[in-house]
């Protein structure tokens, strides 16, 4: 069966890599893919004793020609970085071996079947893999067959539909959270019992060229409504082609080619991911068989400074005071009622309003325009529009499906490498002040607004960090915690220079992580209370299970006192956690949380824009057949190779005011991109061609 369905999906010559965001390609190459990591979720499902793993369709913001994988671990964060090196493998290999490659993988990784080979999927534990896609039109089919795979392994593939990537993460963390701290997998699971036999296949309705008909078993479903999708034309990279192209020129006979032109845009992609090493130490430390569930040490917060008196169930599951702030660890999950698209709109709401209580919803807030790319995003939105307004928070829904093509025009990415606003925004609207853009699968998040003068100015990623950040310092000062939290605000080399002295100017430690958000979930994670984001608008606030105990007792205190200040700062920070994603970036939580401080605080988006001036800044990129010609130091700031470039770029720097400048190659496309800010905008594309000059 396994080998009949590698068959049946031929790999391409082009070499595919689990890179940063996953599996990203032309979606005409990834049939095999679907397939191969359809098993490999079954694997990693198997040996995580039957915990649901989740398996995203999406290429994120790349143009609708292109689709990808995302896979979502147990935990509710990315793929642990060591089943990454599998991944790739097992998608490389020839279709002859490919069986072979999984088996390996299999016996390597304790996942075979109850007789040693990879079919007897029939012992103990089952696999579950939850399957979502974005809107491309491609998504479905590509879909299906990863659902296939799962059941040829008889695992239980569960049809999730058309979700954001982040809501797939939250369904996957909040499904296995108690399980994951290693409760028993009860069968059937509460909330995915459909049978395949009553319930209707979307994904294949969708399709019409599949190989493999709906007769294969094993798959659930969830039944929901018909979703549209539309088709659009792009022209897009095909990362796959140039990592082969990439590989017929190794770093020893470089063949860089170079840039005669102007700088360019950016195309890259984006990435939601969580600290995997630490997922993998976890499950090592707490295995499903060594129940490691610590006590509720509070009862359920009731958060009552609103109309909407609430409960904070993700606290129910608090598991913490053991471990000290030095090994933070995540295991306050929420119920898993909370496991479905519904509940994560009700946890969404309900921290909503929570903390932002009826007095603080002024009536004369301008709605927020929001910008969906085309994408996944707007259906999403406008299930949640009537709530939120219940909320006092209107919103508009612009570029959905079907208003045009995909990430083309609009959408965080578009946004914000470009510096231009999207489609539909291009001007002053009016009764809109304020607008925000996602990107195609709803993960990045980025804010914009026209001035008064009609000036078009853009919040990025660093600006939400700075305002997150400057609300977490405020209710910290007020909650007055017995014992301080190291609180952090991790960024990247691109992070703007201005925000990096603002935020550290609030007393918070601002440490630097690679480009990825993998990179930055795992620096978050040092700290008990970090809010991280790229300058591209994808992060979130990760609060350590210290911090969350520290609030908790901190909240009983100051109530039992009866300080009630400080108990609603408390409580108000708890909140903050609820709404805030902890396993990925979002864009929905995130903009819920922005406009929540701004309402507040009572400010519009200029003042939150006012917090610092952004220093003038360009970005470019270089096309290149060998990007590993160019080498960094970690943090990605200084080249190291080749040896004189580094001075070069010294002296660049010297001659201008404020100036900064570096060149790292991109880890999604065979390209050097090429950073530079200054005093003022001309003199930082000066900055930035001249640093392109040299490069090449
Ligand atoms: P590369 O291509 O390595 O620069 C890009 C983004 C990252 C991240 C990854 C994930 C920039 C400058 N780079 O990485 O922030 O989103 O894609 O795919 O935005
Ligand atoms: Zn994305």
């Amino acid at each position: 069966m396994v080998v009949a369905g590698i068959l049946s999906y031929p790999k391409p010559s082009a070499a595919l890599s689990y890179g940063t965001a996953g599996f990203r390609a032309r979606a005409e190459l990834l049939d095999s893919t679907l397939y191969r990591m359809g098993l490999l979720a079954v694997l990693r499902s198997r040996s995580r004793g039957g915990l649901a793993v989740g398996l995203m369709v999406t290429a994120s913001h790349n143009g609708p020609l292109d689709n990808g994988i995302k896979l979502v671990d147990v935990e509710g964060g990315m793929l642990a970085t060591a089943w990454e090196e599998d991944a790739t493998r097992l998608a490389n290999a020839p279709d002859d071996q490919a069986e072979h490659v999984l088996a390996a993988i299999a016996a390597r990784r304790g996942a075979a079947g109850g007789d040693g080979e990879v079919a007897g999927g029939a012992a103990p534990p089952r696999a579950a893999v939850f399957v979502a896609r974005d809107t491309r039109t491609h998504s479905a089919r590509l879909a299906a067959i990863a659902l296939e795979a799962v059941g040829v392994l008889e695992g239980r593939g569960v049809d999730m539909g058309v979700l954001t990537t982040p809501q797939l993460h939250h369904i996957v963390r909040h499904h296995n959270g108690p399980l994951a701290a290693g409760e028993r997998l009860p069968h059937p699971p509460t909330l995915y019992t459909t049978s395949s036999a009553t319930t209707t296949d979307l994904s294949l309705q969708e399709s019409t060229s599949l190989a493999h008909p709906p007769s294969t078993p094993h798959r659930e479903h969830l039944p929901r409504p018909p979703t549209l999708y539309t088709t659009s034309s792009a022209t897009t990279t095909d990362l796959s082609l140039q990592e082969s192209t990439s590989l017929a020129h190794p770093p020893s006979t470089p063949h860089r080619e170079h840039l005669p032109r102007p700088p360019t845009l950016y195309t890259t992609s984006s990435a939601t991911t969580t600290d995997l090493s630490l997922q993998e130490s976890t499950s090592l430390a707490h295995p499903p068989s060594t129940p490691h569930r610590e006590h509720l040490s509070h009862p359920p917060i009731l958060c009552t400074t609103s109309s909407a008196t609430t409960t904070d169930l993700s606290l129910q599951e608090s598991t913490s005071l053991t471990h000290p702030p030095s090994t933070p660890h995540r295991e306050h999950v929420g119920p898993r009622e909370w496991a479905s698209e519904e509940g994560y709109y009700e946890m969404l709401t309900r921290a909503y309003a929570t903390l932002v209580p009826p007095a603080a919803r002024s009536s004369d807030r301008g709605p927020l325009w929001i910008d969906a790319a085309c994408g996944v995003g707007a259906p999403k939105l406008l299930a949640m529009q009537e709530a939120l307004l219940a909320l006092g928070l209107r919103v508009h829904v612009a570029n959905g499906v079907g208003d045009g093509e995909l990430n083309s025009g609009c959408g965080a990415e578009h946004v914000q490498k470009a510096r231009l606003p999207p489609r539909g925004f291009e001007a002053r609207l009016a009764g809109f002040d304020r607008a925000c853009s996602l990107d195609g699968d709803a993960d990045r998040l980025v804010y914009h607004y026209w001035t008064e003068s009609n000036e078009w100015k853009l919040l990025d990623g660093d600006k939400i960090a700075a305002l997150f950040s400057c609300f977490l310092m405020e209710q910290l000062a007020a909650a007055k915690l017995d014992k301080p939290l190291r609180v952090a605000c991790v960024q990247t080399a691109y992070a703007n220079g201005a925000a990096g002295a603002y935020i550290r100017g609030l007393g918070m430690e601002v440490p630097m992580a690679k480009t990825g958000v993998k990179f930055l979930h795992h620096e978050a994670l040092h700290f008990d209370l970090a809010v991280y984001f790229e300058a591209n608008g994808h992060g979130t606030i990760l609060f350590s299970d210290a911090a969350v105990s520290a609030l908790l007792q901190t909240q009983a205190d100051a109530e039992a006192q009866g300080d009630a200040p400080r108990a609603a700062a408390a409580r108000c920070l708890l909140a903050t956690k609820q709404l805030i994603n902890q396993a990925v970036g979002d864009a929905i939580s995130d903009f819920l949380l922005v406009e929540a401080v701004l309402c507040l605080r009572g400010w519009g988006v200029s003042q939150w824009d006012a917090l610092y001036s952004d220093l003038p800044s360009r970005q470019t990129k270089l096309p290149v057949a060998e990007r590993a010609a160019i080498a960094t130091t970690a943090d990605e700031t200084r080249v190291t190779t080749p040896p004189a470039l580094q001075p070069e770029l010294d002296a660049l720097m010297a001659r201008f005011a404020r100036g900064r400048c570096f060149v790292r190659p991109s880890g999604t496309e065979d390209v050097v991109r090429v950073y530079a800010e200054a005093a003022t905008q001309a003199e930082a594309d000066e900055l930035a061609l001249l640093t392109a000059q040299a490069t090449h």
